[in-house]
């Protein structure tokens, strides 16, 4: 068991159509709902279910055609079904956010009484990590996450990153795969204990010799929250079983230095520092499971925390183990972060717990005898075996909410930041009462984090997209020029590859950013520069 008190600190494309008028509330949000997706993927579905106002089964085919001209695309109807619905085809699979958002276009025709998304659902599954079972804060009633609802929606998409901020991830098998290159940000060298200064090696090489202390492995704990290797057979369960996992070192030997976390922060989300490569894998999402003593937040963390929110990052961070108030606590008290207190395995406040108006929202960061089981190392001082650990603290609550946060922007990436913190503690579980020690609204945020429900709301509140910015290249087919097809070739991160001289598109949900390339090209924002919105960003191609 560790120090409590220890801080380590998105084609329907072409289907464009000529013969039907487009009512002009319509016009602008025809084109592209999202990116071409991977067959294996879970949240797609190729079908709509819709009512018409009008249910005499008449020409249903031809009418539903007549529907989706209206809206730029081709629907077919497969079927009648009961209640009047009619199920409906579209050309290609989409994402199930980007079905909502095509659902709620087609709603808005007045023939049309009612369209959703066909959701495919699935049995629910549990992982099969054999340890699994000792993970209480996931999936029990009293202090437990009601994570497995959030997995029959999504376990995570493969091209979302989540930054942790903390003393950097040891190898491990239940970790094997997760973990992109992260960097290395302890200036130094005696908090540093690897021999240097700022290096790319975001490796723990332990923390052990502060005050005669072993190492903690604190970041490698986190990290296996966040997403441990699941359903692997093996170890652990992590919350996100998909998305990638970018270990930023700022602890180390005796802590670390707040300047180091923030341009450690900013780097995260893809701002560029001075004398330090550009991060290719910005993430959405990044766990700080680290704090200090302070009575009010710097402005220098401040600053850093409006620029990455800017730019789309959910910023959770732990209350603290002081036991006292979170505002004397930073960054938990600093403005826009989601401050995150702990709950025991019955759900009653934990007794490390800071408290007060700024924490956001609960979740399991354990008590004595029933702590937070992840991976750790068995080495003492330098890394030795794969071992896992119970820990408890504010530390292993923060990672829940985290790792629910990457779980929302999964099922939703157009989701802001004050969005994912609106819903998730609109759908908290209310603190249990009887407990010895109950958390309450005010002391404990919201109400303990409820994964399911959060991932759920998310999925539900996917925001019509705004209209689509003019692209700097003809997109709508015309008499004279057909649009290109688009084929995808690069995830965000990755290189687009083709042959010869090509127009390539980066973006997602309507907004691209284009360039013209030979043979290939970086598909990142320091190549396209940032489209205002698309978070879940990938490149196609002009076919
Ligand atoms: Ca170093
Ligand atoms: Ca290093
Ligand atoms: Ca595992």
């Amino acid at each position: 068991m560790k120090n409590s008190s220890k801080w380590a600190s998105r084609s329907v494309c072409c289907a464009i159509l000529a013969a039907t008028s487009i009512t002009p509330a319509l016009a602008g949000l025809q084109k592209d709902f999202g990116s071409l997706i991977p067959a294996s993927a879970d949240d797609q579905t190729q079908q709509l279910i819709i009512t018409m106002r009008d249910q005499s089964p008449d020409e249903m085919p031809r009418r539903m055609r007549e529907v989706g001209a209206s809206a730029a695309v081709a629907l077919s109807h497969v079927r009648k079904m009961s209640g009047n619905a009619h199920v409906v085809k579209l050309e290609q699979r989409m994402r199930h956010a980007d079905a909502r958002r095509l659902a709620r276009l087609l709603a808005a025709d007045p023939r049309v009484q009612s369209a959703e998304p066909d959701l495919r659902v699935f049995a629910q599954q549990l992982p099969n990590d054999p340890m699994f079972a000792q993970q209480w804060h996931y999936y029990e009633a009293a202090g437990g996450i009601n994570l497995p609802a959030a997995w029959d929606i999504t376990s995570g998409a493969p091209s979302l990153v989540i930054a942790v901020l903390d003393s950097g991830v040891t190898a491990h098998a239940d970790l094997a795969g997760r973990i992109l290159p992260g960097y290395d940000f302890i200036a130094n060298l005696t908090n540093a204990n690897d021999g240097s200064g700022r290096d790319a090696d975001a490796n723990d090489p332990g923390d052990y010799g502060c005050d005669n202390s072993n190492s903690s492995w604190h970041g490698t704990h986190v990290a296996g929250t966040l997403g441990a290797s699941s359903s692997n057979s093996s170890g652990v369960s992590g919350i996100n079983w998909k998305s990638r996992l970018l270990p930023v070192r700022v602890t180390g030997r005796c802590g670390g230095y707040t300047s180091d976390l923030i341009d450690g922060l900013r780097w995260a989300a893809g701002i560029e520092i001075a004398g330090i490569p550009s991060n290719p894998n910005p993430a959405r999402v990044a766990n700080i499971s680290l704090g200090t003593a302070s009575d009010n937040c710097s402005a220098a963390f401040q600053s850093a925390i409006n620029d990455v929110t800017a730019r789309g990052m959910v910023v959770v961070t732990a209350a603290g183990n002081g036991g006292t108030a979170v505002s004397a606590f930073s960054p938990a008290n600093c403005s826009g972060v989601i401050a995150v207190a702990a709950i025991t395995r019955s759900g009653a406040k934990a007794s490390y717990s800071n408290t007060g108006s700024m924490v956001t929202i609960a979740a399991p960061g354990g008590g004595a005898g029933s702590g937070i089981l992840s991976t750790v190392n068995t080495g003492l001082t330098s890394p030795a075996a794969d071992g896992y650990a119970f820990f408890q603290g504010t530390s292993m609550a923060a990672p829940h909410v985290a790792g629910t946060a990457s779980l929302m922007l999964s099922a939703n990436p157009t989701l802001t930041p004050a969005q994912v913190r609106q819903l998730m503690q609109s759908s908290a579980r209310a603190f249990p009462v009887g407990t010895e020690s109950d958390c309450h609204p005010g002391i404990c945020g919201a109400g303990i984090v409820n994964a399911g429900a959060a991932v759920a709301a998310a999925l539900a509140g996917a925001p019509l997209a705004r209209t689509p910015p003019v692209p700097s290249t003809p997109q709508i087919a015309n008499t004279t020029q057909p649009a290109p097809t688009w084929k995808q070739c690069a995830d965000e991160g990755g290189v687009c590859r083709f042959s010869g001289t090509r127009q390539v598109r980066y973006g997602g949900n309507g907004a691209y950013a284009y360039k013209s390339a030979s043979e290939a090209l970086a598909c990142s924002n320091s190549v396209f520069g940032d489209p205002a919105y698309g978070a879940l960003k990938s490149c196609q191609y002009a076919n």
